[in-house]
């Protein structure tokens, strides 16, 4: 590993100009100590630095890059795309070709409204929903993160959790009085906040597999009970697949556990690496988005042709034949070989994997929740995460995100994955 001389010179100037020196908080580093990284490029499963040191990576840019850095299918049709210009702010096909191929994957989906961020997409979604129900609380899960609109800031998890900030300042007291919260996983805690809110509760927003808390996979019945509940209720069930769409199954989460939400987020993977973001769900409710109902959502850059092109290419050669088991396979072996490394080194370990997505907390089995992830030992992680990066893996800079895999890690990124982690585990055990 060469000296990060040009990344820290870099980070310095950096920070005279972007807060922080990053552009979104839990690039900071500030979890795990040590400074941000400064990235040269990315080459299939890997990042290069600008001092030249490369890194198996495993943030692939939080989710998006499930076929890697670079892949020459999204490049060439990208540099296609590009020479018929970057933006017309008028529609295209590509926006109904990227549509069909989310609305032919998840059943769940008539119609798509295509945004710039995860963010958007929740807040675009949330204001559907409270207009459809006609009423205004939302039920968020503890430790989920939604993006940062004001009404989601509450009890969130990734970058807000990583930070340790309560919640945010500059959220009206107002605006969060309407968001309610409970314990992921917790379907009593959940009824009883519909109890207590009768007739006011408009949605009920879950990642079906909660990413932004470290990983922590829904325990058997608690979607169901969700989608029961709301049901029952008359709220609608969104379910935040910014992070799980076409990551964890081909279907989505919604795809791997049979439940039908009303509403589904979409981002990441469907952008694959260019800014995007969907909101999603069947016709009833989509047709109040103006301009064919009253519910106002608009965006300069929606649906641009280049984000559009690289999506529709990533859910195309997603769905090439031993894509997916591929994916599954990869993250499998990472997953269990962590698992099999600590408990050899004595080291406690709680892993989750679901689908291409894994995480581990420094802690018992199992996590079930934001309360489980944070007595999770995050020094531990801290420690683990450097040692890593040393060696040339590249974690995510805290405890309470989720690691990803793609088409192009293959033998030799896993067994130089799971040899570092063995001697940081003994490093661990050592010290
Ligand atoms: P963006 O606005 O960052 O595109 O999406 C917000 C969002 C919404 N829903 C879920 C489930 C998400 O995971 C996210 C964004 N995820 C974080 C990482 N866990 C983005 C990384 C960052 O904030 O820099």
């Amino acid at each position: 590993m060469r000296e990060r001389t040009r990344s820290n010179e870099l980070f310095a100037e950096a920070l005279t100009l972007l807060p922080g020196g990053v552009d979104s908080p839990v690039r900071a580093f500030r979890a795990v100590g040590g400074k941000p990284i400064f990235i040269a490029r990315g080459e299939g499963a890997y990042l290069v630095d600008v001092d030249g040191n490369r890194f198996v990576d495993y943030v692939l840019s939080w989710g998006p890059l499930v076929l890697g850095h670079a892949h020459p299918r999204i490049v060439a049709a990208l540099t296609r795309a590009l020479q018929a210009g970057t933006s017309f702010g008028a529609p295209s096909p590509l926006e109904i070709e990227l549509a069909r191929l989310i609305a032919e994957r998840v059943p769940s989906v008539e119609m798509v409204r295509f945004v710039s961020s995860g963010t958007e997409a929740v807040m675009s979604a949330l204001r559907l929903a409270r207009a459809f129900t006609r009423r205004t609380k939302i039920v968020k899960l503890i430790g989920g993160y939604h993006g940062h609109a004001d009404l989601l800031l509450v009890q969130a998890g990734s970058g807000v959790a990583t930070l340790g900030l309560p919640d945010s300042p500059g959220v009206p007291p107002a605006v969060a009085a309407d968001t309610l919260s409970a314990p992921y996983n917790d379907i009593d805690a959940v009824k009883e906040l519909f109890r207590a809110h009768r007739g006011a509760i408009a949605a009920v927003i879950v990642e079906p597999v909660a990413g932004n808390m470290g990983v922590v996979p829904p325990r058997p019945g608690f979607l169901a009970g969700l989608r029961q509940l709301t049901s029952e209720e008359g709220a609608l069930l969104v379910f935040d697949e910014v992070m799980t769409g076409f990551r964890v199954h081909p279907g989505g989460a919604q795809g791997l556990y049979g439940i039908r939400p009303d509403l589904t987020t979409f981002g990441k993977v469907i952008g694959g690496g260019l800014p995007v973001g969907a909101f999603a769900g069947r016709r009833a409710i989509m047709e109040l988005i103006a301009p064919s109902g009253p519910v106002y959502q608009a965006g300069t850059l929606s649906g641009n042709p280049l984000a559009m092109t690289a999506g529709i290419e990533t859910l195309r050669e997603l769905a090439e034949p031993g894509r997916w088991e591929q994916l599954s396979r990869a993250a499998k072996e990472v997953a269990e070989g962590l698992s099999a490394r600590a408990r050899a080194a004595g080291v406690p370990l709680a892993v989750a994997q679901v689908g291409s997505m894994f995480g581990f907390f420094f802690t018992d089995p199992p996590v079930v929740d934001w309360e489980g992830a944070k007595r999770s030992d995050t020094q531990r992680f801290a420690r683990f995460h450097a040692r890593m990066l040393e060696v040339g893996i590249y974690l995510a800079p805290s405890q309470f995100e989720a690691a990803f895999v793609s088409t192009a890690h293959g033998e030799a990124e896993i067994s130089a994955t799971l040899d570092a982690a063995e001697r940081a585990f003994r490093d661990e055990v050592r010290r």
